[in-house]
């Protein structure tokens, strides 16, 4: 991936300052992140978005390739700087070049996709990553007759 763009995420009010390596000019492995803001105002409470990562898909990157997320070093501070407790899950990214529901790839949801997904549903066909991934419609994971139906619920409108 060429390019990461980071910005707030919900939990983060808009007078919040947002600092990163991110968009600079040498990205190498590690990108770092800091956000703070003078008037000791805190998040929003609750569950949410503290950051979106924005990735760009470069000219040498294919479907199915993987960039693993280590999240390290998170530190979250109150407004007198004392350390909270937080906690940081890992991820990956994964190029995708395919929409959900268009198996076949050629720009249209149709009776065609249905087929391919009844095929990599039932096993008789090995699926490439992007079948795979545009298959399950439902994003749940497997490849099924909910599949299936959401697709067929895809071109009839519904
Ligand atoms: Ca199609
Ligand atoms: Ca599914």
């Amino acid at each position: 991936m060429s390019n990461i763009q980071v910005n707030k995420g919900a939990l983060i009010a808009v007078n919040w300052v947002l600092e990163s390596t991110a968009n600079a000019d040498n990205i190498k492995d590690n990108i770092k992140v800091v956000a703070y803001n003078e008037k000791t105002q805190g998040l929003t409470n609750g569950a949410g978005e503290l950051l979106t990562l924005t990735f760009t898909i470069g000219n040498n990157d294919k479907s199915g390739d993987v960039l693993n997320l280590n999240l390290s070093s998170l530190l979250v501070s109150d407004a007198l700087g004392e350390g909270i407790p937080a906690e940081a899950s890992n991820g990956k990214v994964t190029v995708v070049t395919r929409n959900k529901g268009d198996v076949n790839g050629d720009n249209t949801i149709n009776v065609l996709d249905v087929v391919g997904t009844l095929n990599i549903a039932l096993d008789t066909i090995q699926p490439t990553f992007e079948e795979r991934y545009a298959a399950d419609a439902n994003d749940d994971g497997t490849v099924n007759v909910l599949d299936v139906v959401s697709i067929v619920n895809t071109i009839l409108g519904k």
